[in-house]
């Protein structure tokens, strides 16, 4: 059988065939930010495959409730509400497809074959643009009523803090995402910099930099703390461009000794990699769903 897979993130749309676990002939495209569902169906469309396949699954930035899309954080995706996403590319491209959000499209495949194997109770964060999670409970994927399970980059972290793109203030991902460290280092190093700069200047003494930074990991492992009080996780797997530079778990581990032994547990980093939403997808579609 062959899964055509597709991860639509806010920069680029990934695709790949799975066969047997493993993924072949990956490719990607610029994501269309122009708000439309149906150019996003398009570009999707641009990278299937030229044979035939037996099924789609769909990993997204963004809400997914009955296959329909929408932003939570429209600066990460802007699309319209409400996106029929599922009967567009049934539409297009003849076959029904599973769409699931893509932090828990990735807490599926490190719960299945990743850093997580073998824990029945867990949690994915991916620390990118935004911050995605995905939550598997006594070994089933949390994805919630109205598709909202997991979404705890939108937990509060400081109730002074910016203004979140989902309405609210202080969100965790408004201190920790990736693009959260570009804006306030660049606030406090009086200079533009991205993530990748911040970590580099840290790494050569810059106080404010470490500072911008241990802020945000304190605000995570808070978050880790706050979700093993509510369901009392075994252990958190951490991915993406930010959880996975130099350091960044140790310093999260690093900061979670220093909590109640009662809200400690084990942070390891992800290991299905970036692929992880294509994986994670196809192997919810391949019925591999508890
Ligand atoms: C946002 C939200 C989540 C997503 C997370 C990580 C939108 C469009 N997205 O919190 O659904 O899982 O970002 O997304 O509201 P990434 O694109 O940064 O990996
Ligand atoms: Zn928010």
């Amino acid at each position: 059988r062959t899964v055509f897979a597709i991860d639509i993130g806010g920069t680029k749309i990934a695709a790949a065939e799975v066969r047997g676990g493993r993924l072949l002939d990956r490719r990607q495209t610029v994501t269309p930010r122009t708000g439309s569902g149906d150019d996003l169906v398009a570009a999707i469309a641009s990278l299937a495959p030229k044979h035939a396949f037996d099924a789609i699954a769909v990993a997204t930035t963004g809400i997914v409730r009955d296959g329909a899309l929408t932003a939570l954080n429209p600066q990460t995706l802007p699309i319209e509400n409400g996106y029929p996403l599922a009967r567009a590319l049934d539409k297009a491209l003849g076959v029904p497809p599973l769409v699931v959000n893509d932090a828990q499209a990735a807490a599926w495949a490190e719960f299945c074959v990743g850093a997580a194997h073998g824990f029945r109770n867990f949690a994915f964060f991916t620390v990118s643009t935004g911050i995605g999670c995905g939550l598997v409970i006594d070994g089933h994927l949390q994805t919630g009523a109205t598709g909202l399970a997991g979404h705890a980059g939108h937990m509060m972290s400081d109730p002074g803090g910016a203004m979140c793109g989902c309405g609210r203030r202080g969100c965790l991902e408004t201190i920790a995402s990736g693009t959260a460290l570009a804006r306030l280092g660049s606030e406090r190093l009086g200079r533009p910099v991205g993530a990748p700069d911040l970590f580099a200047a840290a790494r050569q003494g810059d106080a404010n930099a470490a500072e911008v930074i241990g802020s945000a990991i304190n605000a995570l492992v808070d978050g880790f703390a706050d979700l093993t009080a509510a369901v009392d996780v075994d252990c958190f797997a951490v991915g993406g461009g930010v959880g996975l530079a130099d350091g960044f778990i140790a310093a999260l581990e690093a900061r979670s000794r220093l909590l109640p032994a009662v809200f400690q547990r084990p942070i390891v980093a992800a290991q299905a990699g970036a692929d992880a939403g294509l994986l994670g997808a196809a192997l919810l579609s391949e019925g591999n769903f508890h």
